[in-house]
């Protein structure tokens, strides 16, 4: 059966600029998969038709990287950091990452899920149609395990796709705080294999950092992670320069994730890799961050730029995919096309994903958001505002009033 979305502006995101913009259009998919997207003259027959009332229609928006699966929140530490106590000193005390790892193993699987699940609802809410969600609150060998089934088990229960990876190497954890190589050990020969033979995870992100873990430790995750097909990204770069843009490059990583402080040298190791850096404005902003990431130089080398929510407890309470688009902007010097693409295509790129979804166009998925706006520049402008009106996933609607439910 074929279905045909008519009267509509499509911003396909396609290399025609700007946006891929096709004016008085039509979208037709048959099942899961796009067979049209074009000038609404030359839109073929179907079997049912739908007038969208020239409503704006894009990719369904992905958001490349998510920690959306978490105990408690973190309120009170930033209350604290408010007053003046940094993120690095809170991590320092057994605060930050090791408060969510107390509460994440303290709550059971069901209460794992229903708070996820009210966040991932939300990001669908506002257009989402795949989703990045990592562990990295268990930091042992059950609690991973759990998050990452959580991950798998939400797909099913909402119109969205889950990419699930697994970041053990976030935080050291209390236990072996006197052993960190230790510790990447457990990661490297105890939940790495077991990920790997039961295929709970898609990729495999770590945390470089100085309150986190070394290039040498990383190093040890992704040499095991390569062994086992898996493949890699990085949290890179965000806190200082710990060089771990050239890290991801080295390894042929998916993406670069944050990079406020990545060097020049850091920035044409990615651009030569093809590893998509992924900006996150909602960490930038809730941080307070003064080092914005070097979005003209990544611009100039070439390197695709997504951009995500990153969403989590500590550094990003964010559940505003259009929030991100707009922070990018504002505060980071994106223009609103480049933002759109980097929850669009770029995204896609990032995840390993651009062969079936990022664009609108023939053989792609039909997973689409259809908005209430006129121009596709409105979706990062409008603070606070929900245009979305309804999504496609893999051709199956959601009105975006119900979802909210
Ligand atoms: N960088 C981040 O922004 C998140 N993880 C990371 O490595 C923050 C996680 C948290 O503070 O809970
Ligand atoms: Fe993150």
């Amino acid at each position: 059966m074929t279905e045909l979305l008519t009267n509509v502006r499509l911003a396909t995101m396609t290399r025609a600029r700007p946006y891929g913009l096709v004016d008085d259009a039509a979208l037709a998919f048959e099942g899961e998969t796009i067979v049209f997207a074009g000038p609404r003259a030359q839109a073929p027959s179907a079997d049912r038709t739908l007038d969208l009332g020239g409503r704006l229609v894009t990719p369904g928006l992905i958001d490349a990287h998510t920690h959306l699966i978490y105990g408690g929140n973190r309120a009170q530490e930033w209350e604290q950091r408010l007053l003046g106590v940094s993120y690095a000193e809170i991590a320092y005390n057994g605060g930050g990452i090791l408060a969510t790892v107390r509460a994440t193993r303290a709550a059971g699987y069901e209460r794992l899920v229903q708070s996820a699940h009210a966040r991932l609802a939300t990001l669908c809410s506002h257009g989402v149609t795949t989703v990045e969600i990592k562990s990295g609150y268990g930091l042992d060998v059950e609690t991973e395990i759990r998050m990452l089934r959580i991950a798998r088990d939400l797909g099913p229960r909402l119109p969205v796709d889950v990419r699930a990876t697994f970041l053990g190497a976030h935080a050291i954890p209390p236990e072996f705080r006197a052993d960190p190589d230790g510790y990447v050990g457990t990661v490297c020969d105890a939940m790495l294999p077991h990920i790997a033979s039961e295929k709970l995870a898609d990729a495999v992100d770590a945390f470089c950092e100085t309150i986190a873990f070394s290039p040498a430790q990383i190093e040890r995750v992704f040499t095991r992670a390569a062994q086992l097909g898996l493949r890699v990204k990085l949290h890179a770069d965000q806190l200082s320069d710990g060089g771990g843009a050239e890290l991801a490059a080295r390894f042929g990583a998916l993406s670069a994730d944050h990079l406020e402080f990545a060097s020049a040298a850091g920035v044409e190791a990615l651009a030569r890799a093809g590893t998509v850096a992924v900006v996150l404005p909602g960490a930038f902003y809730f941080l307070r961050e003064q080092q914005p990431p070097p979005v003209a130089a990544l611009r100039a080398a070439g390197v695709p730029v997504a951009i995500a929510t990153d969403c989590n407890p500590g550094t990003s309470p964010l559940v505003s995919p259009l929030l991100a688009l707009n922070f990018a902007c504002t505060l980071l010097g994106f223009s609103p096309e480049e933002a759109l693409r980097g929850m669009t295509c770029e995204a896609a790129r990032a995840l390993d994903l651009h062969h079936d979804r990022g664009t609108l166009e023939p053989g792609k998925l039909a997973d689409l958001a259809v908005w209430d706006v006129e121009h596709p520049a409105e979706l990062a402008y409008a603070l606070g505002a929900n245009p979305c009106h309804a999504t496609y996933k893999r051709g199956r609607r959601t009105d975006a009033a119900e979802s909210r439910k």
